[in-house]
C-alpha cells in the first residue's frame, strides 16, 4: 500500500487543498501567537501514522485490547523521555524527587480535567489565577467543568507592577482553605515562583498544581525553574514551547500516580491517541538534545529584545517586560483595541491574538491587549535582530492601524523575512504528514 498521504491529494482535493493553503500560510506569514509553534517533520510523520488505527485503553502491559506490543513500546519511550526531561536534579546529578507521568491526555484541557478529578472531590475549593489576569478557562471559569464541578476562587496580578499578588494568594488561601492551589497561566509574561506558592500551599495544607502549558519548553530547556520538586502535580500541553504534537501530559509525585492514571482513563478519556503519543515521544527526544537548550534560550532572548524595542517605540507592556516567551501589549490608553490591532496585524501578515489585560475595560471579544510570543519565529531560526525589526513593524502597524499603505508595506517586509527564514522547505509531504 502507498503511504496514506499519497492518496490524499487524489482522493480528497478539497481537504488537501485547504491543507496546502494552511501550509502556505504558515510558511509566508509570521506566527506570533504565543501558544503556537512548528513541530518538526519527524513529529508530524509520527502524528500522521498508522498508530491512529490502534485501540489501547489502559497502560503499557495492562491494556484492555490485544495487539498492543508495539504501541506499548512507543508509550514507554514517551514516558521515560518525559520523566528524563522534567525530573529535577541536584548539583550532584541526583534526582530531587520521583515523578510519574501519564502521556495520554488528548490536550491541556483534558490534562487539567483529569488532574482535578485526581486531586479533588466534587464541590472542593481551589485557587487559580483569574482568567482576565492571564489565567486559563480550565482554572475555574464558570463556563468550564472546572468552574461547574468545583468551587474556584481567583487571585490576581498587582495593579502597580503586573506581578502575581502573593499577599492576595496567601489571604485567599487562609480564608478559603482550598484543597488545591493552581499556579500557571496562559498570558503571564513573568517567571513563576513555585517555591512561594508551595510555602502558601503547605501553610493551608493544600496540594500545589502547576499548569506549565506555556512554559514547558522553557523548563525542559533549562531557562525557567522546574515546578518539581515544589509541586505535587504538573500538567502541560506538548505543542507550545515544547514544540511537539497537539496534546497533553500529566506528571506527579509518585504517590499520586494511581489516582492520576485512573482519572485519565477511565475517568475522563477512552482510547489514547497512540499516533499522538508516538509524536510526543519524538518531540521529547528532540527536547532532550542539547540543541533544544539553545532553542529555549533563544526564545527568551528574542522575547526580551522584542519587548525592549516595543517599549522604545512607546508601547506599554503589562509588567513592563517579559521573563519568558511572551509579552502583553497594553492598549488601554489607545484608541486602537486588541481586536483592531489583531485585525490590522493580520492584514499585514502578522498573526497574534487579542487578549484581556489587568483592569480590562473593554469586552473579552474586543479587549485592550495583544499577546505576542517568540516560540515559532525562533524555530524558523530568527534571532534578536529579527525580533527587534518585527517589533518595529508591529509598532508601525499599531501606530497606523487604519492605514492600508502601512499594512501593505509591512506585509511585503514580513513575507521577505519569512522567505529568508523558511520553514518546512518545498516538500509538502514532510509538512503534511508524509515525511516518514
Ligand atoms: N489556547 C491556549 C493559548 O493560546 O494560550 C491555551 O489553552
Amino acid at each position: 500500500m502507498d503511504h496514506p498521504f499519497s492518496a490524499l491529494s487524489a482522493q480528497d482535493p478539497a481537504v488537501y487543498g485547504a491543507m496546502r493553503a494552511e501550509l502556505h500560510r504558515q510558511q509566508l506569514e509570521l506566527e506570533l501567537i504565543a501558544s503556537e509553534n512548528y513541530a518538526s517533520p519527524a513529529v508530524i510523520a509520527a502524528a500522521g501514522s498508522v498508530l491512529t488505527n490502534k485501540y489501547a485503553e489502559g497502560l503499557p502491559a495492562r491494556r484492555y485490547y490485544g495487539g498492543c506490543e508495539y504501541v506499548d513500546t512507543v508509550e514507554n519511550i514517551a514516558r521515560k523521555r518525559a520523566r528524563d526531561l522534567f525530573t529535577p536534579v541536584g548539583p550532584d546529578g541526583e534526582p530531587l524527587c520521583d515523578i510519574g507521568v501519564n502521556v495520554q491526555p488528548h490536550a491541556g484541557a483534558q490534562a487539567n480535567a483529569a488532574a482535578f478529578l485526581a486531586l479533588m472531590d466534587g464541590g472542593d475549593r481551589f485557587l487559580g489565577l483569574a482568567l482576565s489576569h492571564g489565567g486559563h478557562l480550565t482554572h475555574g471559569s464558570p463556563v468550564n467543568s472546572s468552574g461547574k464541578l468545583y468551587q474556584p476562587f481567583h487571585y490576581h496580578l498587582r495593579e502597580d507592577d503586573g506581578r502575581i499578588d502573593f499577599d492576595q494568594v496567601r489571604d485567599l488561601a487562609r480564608e478559603h482553605r482550598p484543597r488545591v492551589i493552581v499556579c500557571g497561566a496562559s498570558a503571564y509574561p513573568r517567571a513563576l515562583d513555585f517555591a512561594t506558592f508551595r510555602e502558601i500551599a503547605d501553610e493551608v495544607d493544600a496540594l500545589l498544581m502547576a499548569d506549565i502549558a506555556h512554559i514547558a519548553g522553557l523548563v525542559a530547556g533549562g531557562v525557567h525553574e522546574n515546578p518539581f520538586p515544589h509541586c505535587h502535580l504538573v500538567t502541560t500541553t506538548t505543542h507550545k514551547t515544547l514544540r511537539g504534537p497537539r496534546g497533553g501530559l500529566i506528571m506527579a509525585q509518585r504517590d499520586l500516580m494511581k489516582d492520576v492514571n485512573s482519572a485519565v482513563f477511565p475517568g475522563t478519556q477512552g482510547g489514547p491517541l497512540m499516533h499522538i503519543i508516538a509524536a510526543k515521544a519524538v518531540a521529547f527526544g528532540e527536547a532532550l538534545q542539547p540543541s533544544f537548550q539553545t532553542y529555549a534560550r533563544q526564545v527568551v532572548d528574542n522575547a526580551a529584545a522584542m519587548a525592549e524595542r516595543l517599549m522604545e517605540r512607546g508601547l506599554s507592556l503589562v509588567s513592563g517586560g517579559t521573563d519568558n516567551h511572551l509579552m502583553l501589549i497594553d492598549l488601554s490608553e489607545h484608541d486602537v483595541s486588541g481586536k483592531d490591532a489583531e485585525i490590522a496585524l493580520g492584514a499585514a501578515g502578522i498573526t497574534v491574538n487579542k487578549n484581556t489585560v489587568p483592569g480590562e475595560r473593554r469586552s473579552p471579544m474586543v479587549t485592550s491587549g495583544v499577546r505576542v510570543g517568540t516560540p515559532a519565529l525562533t524555530t524558523r531560526g530568527m534571532g534578536v535582530a529579527e525580533s527587534r525589526r518585527i517589533a518595529d513593524l508591529i509598532a508601525d502597524v499599531i501606530g497606523a492601524a487604519q492605514d492600508e499603505a502601512v499594512r501593505a508595506r509591512v506585509k511585503g517586509e514580513i513575507e521577505e523575512l519569512c522567505r529568508a527564514f523558511p520553514i518546512y522547505g518545498d516538500s509538502p509531504g514532510s509538512a503534511l504528514g508524509g515525511g516518514a
